[in-house]
């Protein structure tokens, strides 16, 4: 792929994600044939097109971590894109929705690393041994793409749906957490709308901090220390509508709220 059509395919999701506007997937019609590979160089010149725009990147974010999710998009492995600082929601904020396409909901469990992690491989211990904190964290996507219909390769173009982050303030030493049975509700105006344990995140989130070294070695990339890294969502997404209140405890790692309005 030439690099006037990957610029072309960055500028089609990222003027969509500017002007809040659904777009037919890049598969559907524009550029049928695009591959992960091509897929993630979409990814970076739209990144770099941020970057140029002063936005800064906040931190990793994988994506498509659980088992039924890999399965029904029939992929062995995960996809990662990138957190900026103006999608930063404070914890107890508002949002509105005015200022997203479709958006939903998804809570994660955060690592933040002392040391820098180079794969290729890297396993969930040495993630463990090189973490300095966990913390809760929500994720706001938003597919650029119409009824989030897409295939991979149209995700990881569109930054893998990456709209909006809340970080919660409880900050945990791995060590003092079993991270895979932490269990996570999410409740909308006090009913309960979802629920999980950190292994639905790839068996323990620390796996997905692992693959996505593994994955970022193959650009001679690394994951960096002191970088918030958003491992994946331990519930199914749920829709965001004006007028929710969105509560969601993590057990021993706190709990973390935003309302949303029009
Ligand atoms: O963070 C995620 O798991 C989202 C990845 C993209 C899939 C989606 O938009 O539903
Ligand atoms: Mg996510």
């Amino acid at each position: 792929m030439d690099k006037e059509r990957i610029k072309q395919l960055a500028n089609y999701v990222h003027h969509a994600e500017k002007e809040k506007r659904e777009i037919v997937k890049i598969t559907a019609e524009l550029y049928p044939e695009l591959s992960i590979e091509e897929a993630y160089l979409v990814q970076e010149e739209l990144v770099q097109q941020k970057l140029e725009e002063g936005k800064k990147i906040v931190g990793p974010k994988m994506g498509i971590t659980s088992e039924a999710k890999m399965k029904q998009m029939n992929v062995d492995n995960p996809i990662y894109g990138y957190v900026f600082d103006d999608m930063i929601v404070e914890d107890g904020g508002t949002i509105s929705v005015s200022d997203y396409i479709h958006p939903k909901v998804e809570p994660e469990i955060g690592f933040i690393l002392k040391e820098d992690l180079e794969g290729p491989g890297v396993t969930a211990l040495d993630v463990l041994r090189a973490t300095e904190y966990v913390f809760p964290a929500l994720e706001i996507i938003d597919s650029r793409y119409e009824n989030f219909n897409f295939t991979l390769p149209d995700v990881i173009a569109d930054n893998t749906s990456a709209a909006g982050a809340i970080f919660g303030t409880v900050l945990k030493r791995p060590e003092t957490l079993e991270l895979d049975v932490v269990g996570v509700t999410l409740s909308i105006n006090g009913e309960m709308k979802a629920l999980g344990a950190g292994a639905a995140v790839l068996g323990h989130p620390a796996n997905s901090v692992a693959r996505l070294a593994n994955m970022l070695s193959e650009k001679e990339e690394k994951v960096k220390a002191g970088q918030p890294i958003l491992t994946g969502g331990v519930t199914s997404a749920v829709h965001l509508t004006p007028g929710d209140y969105v509560h969601v405890k993590y057990g021993g790692l706190g709990d973390v709220s935003f309302l949303v309005t029009e």
